[in-house]
Parts: structure tokens; C-alpha cells; sequence
């Protein structure tokens, strides 16, 4: 039997790998573990403890019950505010982004954004939601708060990325750039062990996922590539949660698409919470991510927090056939 290696474990062997490093992000990959797994234990037992359903409800104790995507926010922001490596987060929970207090001994470098849990639709009848991370170096003063400016960046600029399945086992799939990790939690020692080491992406798959209830509603080009895919007798999988779907990408292959429909004509999926971490996780893996206007994710501008993208990622050589469609049969620009 090969030795177990922990996260913590991991995360630290890799900073040994990194002689300049002190340590920073190490501590905020390990508060982000410690959080997932707080949040895992009540996703788990959401159903008994009537945790589901509209937040500001009282259960029977009296206490006011949390939505469950709520209680993940609250237990992110937690975990972070307390770490002393981060000096503010952006959460799609929020409006605005949350500065934590400059502390005293160190100044914090870096800020995180997350989806605390991405599929929202999903979680009231017990199918796989997720949590969706990305870090930032900060680039304002650090002898001050933390500005809109340090969470405005693009995605080449992320310093790590991941996400956590909540799924028939609870996983953890990070990058800091070097490849792509993925841990189990085993429930027996409460612990994420290294189970999936330098994921790749398969240059193809036979998987293309979209919410094909919009077909009508997407341009031509879309519309094209999607019989094609089609046509190719691929088959259709769509969870209508952003994570399960693209985990099952990255080690089956496939596409995955999110494209403008009249109802969201910048798409709908976020940019800084959803498809930057994701797209950074892709293309670590191997993979690639792109707009449907057919512009990299990682090097959109961002404009403002909630900023909407669409996207199609997954397996290189499926993008690429998406962008020879939308280059074939878009429209002529006037
Ligand atoms: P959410 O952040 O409100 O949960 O929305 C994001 C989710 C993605 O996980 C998923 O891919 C998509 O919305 C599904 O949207 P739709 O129901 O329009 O297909
Ligand atoms: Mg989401």
C-alpha cells in the first residue's frame, strides 16, 4: 500500500519547493481545506438538520436557519479573516468585497475570491454542488486596506485556483501554477489525501455539456457547433453545476459551454468567481478556456466585480473545433 500524503502535507512539501517562499500561501490553501471541510460536515447533513430551504427561516429550536450557500460564505470568510494571510475577500454572495482589518505583526498579501457554492439550484435535492476559489497577490499598499484594484485583476495574474466537489466523495482540485492536484477527504480521519496526482485533460472526450434547453436562444454559430457535436454522437451531460460538470471534463474530456442566450447576453456565469479559477484550473490541466467571442478567459479585463462572461472550455482540441465554427458561420461584422 502506497504511504498517504495529506494536504497539509503536500501544500508544504510544495513550499520547500519554492526557496523565496514564507509560507503565506501555504497557510491560506490549508484555512481553504479547513473551511471546506466545515463546510462539507453540513452539506452532509444538510436534510437532517433543515438547514435547506429560504434563508432568515427559524427551525424548530427557534435559531434562524441559514441557506446552506449562506452558512458556506459565512464559514469562507471566517476561516480567512482569521488566517492573517489574507487581507479581503470577494465573494458572489456579496455585493461589494469585504477589506479584513490591517493587522499589527504582518501585513497580509494576498486576496481571495470565491462561489462558496456554485449550483445553487442543485442543493435542495441532493445533487453535487461546489466551492469555487480563486487568490490574488494584492497590489495596493499593504499598510492599508485592500481596494477594489487587488480584486480587478486578470486571470493571469491568479496565484492559485481551486475548487472543492461535494459530490459521492468530497474533493479538493487546486494549482498554484505548476500542475494540478486533487485530494479525497477521507470522512474516517477527516483528512484530504492526495488521490489524483498531476491531472491531465484529454485532448478529446465524448462529453459536450451545455444547457441545451437554450439552444434557440444561442447565435448561429453556437447552434452549428452544437449539432456538430451532436452529429458526432456525443453524448450530452449537463448538471447545471458549473464544478461537476467541469470535473468530469477534466478527466473524461469533453466541452463545456456557456454561451450569450437573449435572457443573458454577456453570458451568465461569472468571470472572477466562476470562470477564472475554473479556466486556470483548465488550462493548467492542459486544457484550454475561451469566450465565445473567442477571446482567452484569462486575459479578459475586468471591469467590476459581478462581471458576467461567457465561456467554453475543456479538452484543446474540442475548443479549438468551437472556434473554427464561431469563426465559420458567425455573421459578417458591418
Ligand atoms: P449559481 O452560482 O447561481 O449557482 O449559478 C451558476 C450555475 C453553474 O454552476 C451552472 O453551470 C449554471 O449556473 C447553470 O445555469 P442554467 O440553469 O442557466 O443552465
Ligand atoms: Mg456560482
Amino acid at each position: 500500500m502506497s504511504r498517504i500524503v495529506t494536504l497539509d502535507e503536500f501544500i508544504l512539501r510544495r513550499q520547500k519547493d519554492f526557496p523565496l517562499a514564507k509560507g503565506e500561501l501555504t497557510g491560506l490553501l490549508r484555512d481553504i481545506g479547513v473551511a471546506a471541510k466545515i463546510v462539507n460536515r453540513e452539506v452532509n447533513k444538510a436534510g437532517l438538520l433543515n438547514i435547506l430551504g429560504v434563508a432568515d427561516a427559524e427551525n424548530a429550536s427557534g435559531d434562524v436557519v441559514q441557506k446552506l450557500d449562506l452558512y458556506a460564505n459565512d464559514k469562507l470568510i471566517d476561516c480567512l479573516k482569521n488566517s492573517g494571510e489574507c487581507c479581503g475577500v470577494a465573494s458572489e454572495e456579496n455585493e461589494e468585497f469585504i477589506p479584513f482589518p490591517v493587522l499589527e505583526s504582518k501585513s497580509a498579501k494576498y486576496v481571495v475570491v470565491f462561489d462558496p457554492l456554485d449550483g445553487s439550484s442543485n442543493i435542495d435535492v441532493n445533487v453535487s454542488v461546489g466551492t469555487i476559489f480563486g487568490i490574488y497577490r494584492r497590489i495596493s499598499d499593504p499598510a492599508e486596506p485592500c481596494q477594489l484594484k487587488d480584486f480587478l485583476q486578470k486571470g493571469t495574474e491568479l496565484v492559485a485556483a481551486g475548487y472543492v466537489l461535494y459530490g459521492t466523495s468530497t474533493l479538493l482540485v487546486y494549482s498554484t501554477g505548476a500542475g494540478v492536484n486533487g485530494f479525497t477527504l477521507d470522512p474516517t480521519i477527516g483528512e484530504f489525501c492526495l488521490s489524483h496526482r498531476s491531472i491531465k485533460i484529454p485532448d478529446r472526450g465524448n462529453y459536450y455539456s451545455v444547457n441545451q434547453g437554450y439552444y434557440l436562444k444561442f447565435d448561429v454559430e453556437m447552434r452549428r457547433f452544437i449539432d456538430h457535436c451532436s452529429d458526432m454522437n456525443l453524448r450530452l451531460r449537463y448538471i447545471g453545476s458549473m464544478v461537476s460538470d467541469i470535473h468530469r471534463i477534466l478527466f473524461q474530456g469533453g466541452i463545456f459551454l456557456y454561451p450569450n442566450t437573449r435572457k443573458y447576453p454577456q453570458g451568465k456565469l461569472r468571470l472572477l468567481y466562476e470562470c477564472n479559477p475554473l479556466s486556470f484550473i483548465v488550462e493548467q490541466a492542459g486544457g484550454k478556456a475561451i469566450s465565445c467571442q473567442l477571446e482567452r478567459i484569462l486575459d479578459l479585463e475586468m471591469r467590476e466585480l459581478h462581471q458576467k462572461a461567457t465561456i467554453a472550455m475543456g479538452s484543446p482540441a474540442m475548443v479549438d473545433d468551437m472556434k473554427a465554427f464561431v469563426e465559420r458561420y458567425s455573421p459578417p461584422k458591418s
